[in-house]
């Protein structure tokens, strides 16, 4: 087995569901009883995709970085967003701040890495239809502005997650 690295920035504004994510889809289960706990600077989980047929194993490291803007300075000094492969950029479908400050989230870890990285534009919770501001249409006309792949999803019913994942593991395997 051949084994596969990457690292990936898991990026967009406070609470629209970066961690709660990351932690379903590394281990399983969610935790949405707990108040609100807003991240830190950044922490990293991994997780290990195998594909059998390729004999490949991909390793993805999950740059969970904060979205709250008083951690913005620390963030852009610390060389956290550098020497990436891959961005995850995360909007809230329901607050159409979010989705403003996702083509800002692109620029900082564009100028980080002095290029474009590839990967995926997520539009986050998408139980919440009913209070939905962004149309999926919107993200997809953003995503590809960007030259990302567009996907839409919802931790808190599970729905969906794995899919952007699987798409960056794709390309490592290629
Ligand atoms: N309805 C709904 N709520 C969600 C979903 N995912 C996360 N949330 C809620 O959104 C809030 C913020 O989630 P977090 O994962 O902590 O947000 P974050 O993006 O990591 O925020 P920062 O760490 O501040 O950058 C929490 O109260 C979650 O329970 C979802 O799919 N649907
Ligand atoms: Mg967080």
């Amino acid at each position: 087995m051949r084994k596969v690295t990457a690292k990936v920035l898991v990026v967009g504004s406070s609470a629209v569901g970066k961690s709660a994510l990351i932690q379903l889809y590394t281990t399983g289960e969610v935790n949405f009883l707990k108040d609100y706990q807003l991240t830190q600077i950044a922490e990293i989980s991994t997780k290990l995709i195998p594909f059998e047929q390729e004999e490949k194993d991909v390793e993805l490291y999950l740059f969970d970085i904060a979205g709250s803007e008083i951690y913005e300075q620390a963030i852009l000094k610390s060389n956290i967003l550098k020497d990436a492969n891959f961005v995850f950029l995360c909007y809230d479908m329901t607050k159409e701040t979010t989705y403003e400050a996702a083509k800002e989230w692109f620029e900082r870890v564009t100028k980080a890495n002095g290029k474009k990285l590839p990967g995926v534009l997520v539009a986050m919770k998408s139980d919440l239809q009913a209070i939905r501001k962004i149309e999926n249409k919107q993200g997809m006309q953003l995503a590809s502005q960007l030259g990302l792949s567009f996907f839409s999803l919802s931790t808190a019913r599970n729905q969906d997650i794995d899919h952007p994942f699987q798409h960056i593991a794709q390309q490592l395997i290629k």
